[in-house]
Order: structure tokens, then sequence, then C-alpha cells
């Protein structure tokens, strides 16, 4: 069985297990609980991926697939089921690299903000994660029109988490706030069953 190196916390994790969920191969990969701490590299994880990173995957040939963006390509050849994750149009693609780009955003805004030393936190740096943050969801709101014109795709997995990550850990920069079309958006993107069985929890790290 492949075995899926996994966290309820990680975004791109999440993206992965959405797009398994979407392709019907969720049951066919065993998830195992891996704590990958920028700031503490894996040894164990090394062995598999040396840059100690999740999502990973172990296929049971012995094959490694990271990141997220392969192992999604992965579960789209891997079954003809649920939606076409990657058309031929590279739109689906570009719409990826945002929803990845918002959460390489997102992630060192984190740690800069609430996992550094106070005394060490760059107020310049946390302000130019804000105001990347802030035009990617204005680009969003003013490109919902082209989300809702084409079929579900990796881009929408992408974009949808993303936006479902602020929500984990930047709830008070408060994005729906006047981007009422992306907000209607992300609701419909938040019933589909492969979001509601992924839903970012923070659970016990493991020692
Ligand atoms: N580009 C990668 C990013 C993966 C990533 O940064 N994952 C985080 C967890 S959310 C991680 O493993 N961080 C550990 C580290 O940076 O050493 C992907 O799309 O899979």
């Amino acid at each position: 069985m492949a075995v899926l190196h996994w966290s309820p916390r990680s975004p791109y994790v999440r993206k992965v297990m959405v797009a398994l969920h979407e392709k019907g191969l969720a049951a066919q990969v065993q998830t195992v609980r891996t704590h990958a701490d920028p700031l503490i590299p894996h040894e164990g994880l090394m062995t598999v991926n040396p840059l100690s990173k999740i999502p990973t995957l172990e296929l049971p040939d012995g094959a490694v697939l990271f990141d997220s963006h392969v192992i999604c390509r992965w579960a789209d050849r891997s079954s003809p089921t649920g939606p076409c994750l990657f058309p031929d149009d590279l739109t689906a693609e570009r719409d990826e690299a945002l929803g990845t780009g918002l959460l390489d955003v997102a992630l060192p805004w984190l740690v800069e903000a609430r996992l550094r030393p106070e005394a060490q936190r760059s107020a310049d740096m946390i302000a130019v994660y804000r105001c990347k943050m802030q035009r990617v969801v204005d680009w969003l709101e003013s490109h919902v029109p082209a989300l809702e014109a084409r079929p579900f795709d990796i881009g929408h997995i992408s974009i949808g988490v993303a936006l479902c990550y602020l929500d984990f850990r930047f709830e008070a920069e408060g994005w729906r706030h006047g981007r009422p079309r992306l907000a209607a958006w992300h609701a419909g993107f938040l019933a589909r069953p492969s979001v509601q069985a992924t839903v970012f929890r923070d659970d016990p790290r493991p020692v």
C-alpha cells in the first residue's frame, strides 16, 4: 500500500488529500503522521525526502514522490474516476501555482509572526506577507467568473485549500471582507465531500 507522510495541520498535505478523495484513491493510501518542523530537519523523513517536507508519498514499488504538485499528478494519472485534475489547458496549473504560492506566503508569515522569538520578528516582512496575501485574494475576487466557468480541477483544489488555511491560521485577516464573489465560490468549495473529509486540526504533535 502507498504511504503518505501526513499531518492534519499541513495545507500542502490537505491539497493532496482533497485530490485523493476526488479521485477515489483515499482508501488506497495509508497516512502516517509525520512532524515536519521547518526549524528541525526530520532524520527519518530525510531518508526518503532530503528536503524533510510533507507531503511525501512512498509507493509500494519503492518509488518516492514529492511535492504536492507531483503527488496530485500521480493521483490524476492513477485513477480514471473523478474530475480530470490536470487538463491540457495550463490555466489549471497556473491557478494551482497561485494557491500554493499563497501558502508559500502564509507559512513563513506564520513562522515570523508566531514562532520566532518576539524580539527577532520583522514587522517589515509581516507587512510584505500581508500585502501579497491581500493582492492574491483581490486577484481571485476578479477571477471568480473564470473559476466558475470551467470544470473542477487542481487549480480549484489549490486555491480552495489555501483559503481554508487562511481561515485556520489567519482568521483575523478577514479575507472575505469586500470579496463577496470569492466568499460565495469558497462556500461551494467547502461543501464538497472531499473538503469536508479533510478538515484542518491542531492534533497533538508526535514525539
Ligand atoms: N512545495 C511543497 C511545500 C511543502 C511544505 O513546505 N510542507 C511543510 C508542511 S506544511 C513542511 O514540510 N515543512 C517542513 C520544512 O520546511 O522543513 C509542496 O507543495 O508540497
